[in-house]
């Protein structure tokens, strides 16, 4: 029977992460997954997990099952660091929040919860997004169009053209917003922007949609769930995908969680028996260790310290990164501009430059970037980065 299938192409951020992993040049650089990575280009286990973990293991005590939704300790504290801890739709029982395997689980089990409630819906996503978004939703049965979100030449929000699109959005529509770091182009909503959404939101009655997967790596972890708490303020419903892989380090631990508010606490019992419906026909429930992780590092306090410190030391290195690229580049004497860099934020930005140029950066440099001339800013350190701004400056003069 497999005959029937065709081959498909690798997912082009993974091949480049193995094709550079195979590079012997000693001077490569890989500025294509995103994934964080410190001064010496290692991805550590932070210190607070470690802690968290040897804890853990002399005080777990069972590997019973979990359940559907996950750890309740675990989404108390995902809800409350996300919209804060006493948060009204917490108070009023509008929210209802599940452990998830990654954000992508919880891209998916929402796609899969939208699908069942509004099947003819669409979800509108950025123009750019994540290369997963789409496939995912569509995988969940879910129509999807793109907004206009970033002007490769004036390196901004085309915000104008957004809220035009927006406007022919129908009523019941989904709207995908990167709560915060936007993955790929790294613009931000601002404050008044975000405002402005939201208006639009209410008055379409459209809901939306925050992928969450980078808070703590843009500005900090309130000034990254700015958007989010805004339109939990202000929205009868929202849906929210949260990962841990970025702020807690846990990649292959596939730690996230979905949320959903709902507009009244009765609806949201609905709601709740729904998502754990799908959750149940999907994987059944989710792995546990990543979760227990957090929760542990969560509900102590010495631990949550330990943990905000070193997110904030992984926030400040990029943000310098992001201004030492910028300033590099120029000292080379490069005509090009790249000071919007530095007003970007986490871990992804364009560098603007043509396919051509990303591949003889690669075959010339061996520096790796996906074709878009996305680049993972964590990808540089003090080592690389004059060689790197080097390169760039060479490739764009010639
Ligand atoms: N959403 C965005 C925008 C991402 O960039 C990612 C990946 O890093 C995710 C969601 C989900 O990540 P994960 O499934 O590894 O938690
Ligand atoms: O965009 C990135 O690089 C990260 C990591 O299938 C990632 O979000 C990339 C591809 C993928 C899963 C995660």
């Amino acid at each position: 029977m497999f005959e029937a299938l065709r081959a498909l192409p690798a997912d082009p951020i993974l091949k480049l992460m193995v094709q550079c992993r195979n590079d012997p040049n000693p001077l490569k650089v890989d500025l294509g997954v995103g994934v964080y990575k410190n001064e010496q280009g290692h991805t550590p286990i932070m210190a607070a997990v470690r802690e968290a973990e040897q804890k853990m293991l002399s005080s777990q005590t069972s590997k019973v099952y979990i359940g559907p939704a996950g750890s309740e300790l675990f989404n108390h504290h995902i809800a409350g660091l996300l919209l804060g801890y006493d948060h009204p739709t917490i108070k009023d029982n509008r929210l209802v929040s599940a452990q998830t395997p990654g954000g992508c689980g919880a891209l998916r089990v929402a796609a899969e919860l939208i699908n069942r409630s509004a099947p003819s819906a669409t979800m509108w996503v950025s123009d750019p997004t994540w290369a997963n978004h789409v496939p995912t939703f569509s995988a969940a049965g879910l129509t999807t169009a793109t907004y206009p979100y970033y002007d490769n030449a004036a390196k901004e929000i085309r915000f104008d053209s957004m809220l035009a699109t927006l406007e022919e959005a129908k009523e019941g529509d989904i709207v995908l917003l990167h709560g915060c770091c936007h993955n790929p182009c790294g613009a931000d909503l601002n404050q008044q922007q975000w405002q402005t959404i939201a208006d639009l939101l209410l008055r379409k009655n459209l809901i939306p949609f925050i992928d969450i997967a980078y808070q703590g790596l843009g500005d900090g972890l309130d000034e990254d769930a700015y958007g989010l708490r805004l339109l939990a303020n202000q929205l009868p419903e929202m849906i929210i995908a949260s990962s841990c892989s970025k702020n807690f380090g846990l990649y292959r631990e596939r730690t996230g969680a979905v949320m959903v508010i709902s507009a009244s606490a009765d609806a949201s019992k609905v709601t709740a028996s729904n998502l754990m419906n799908v959750i149940r026909s999907n994987y059944s429930m989710p792995p546990a260790h990543g979760a227990s992780i957090v929760e542990t590092i969560l509900d102590d306090s010495s631990l949550t310290q330990m943990w905000k410190q070193e997110l904030n030391d992984v926030c400040v290195r990029i943000n310098d990164m992001r201004a030492r690229l910028s300033q590099q580049i120029a000292a080379t004497g490069c005509q090009t501009d790249f000071s919007f860099i530095p007003k970007q934020k986490g871990m992804f930005s364009f560098l603007g430059v043509t396919p051509e140029q990303v591949h003889q950066l690669r075959d010339d440099y061996s520096i790796y970037m996906v074709d878009s001339s996305r680049i993972s800013i964590a990808g540089l350190n003090p080592h690389n980065i004059d060689y790197v701004a080097e390169a760039i400056s060479s490739v764009v003069k010639a």
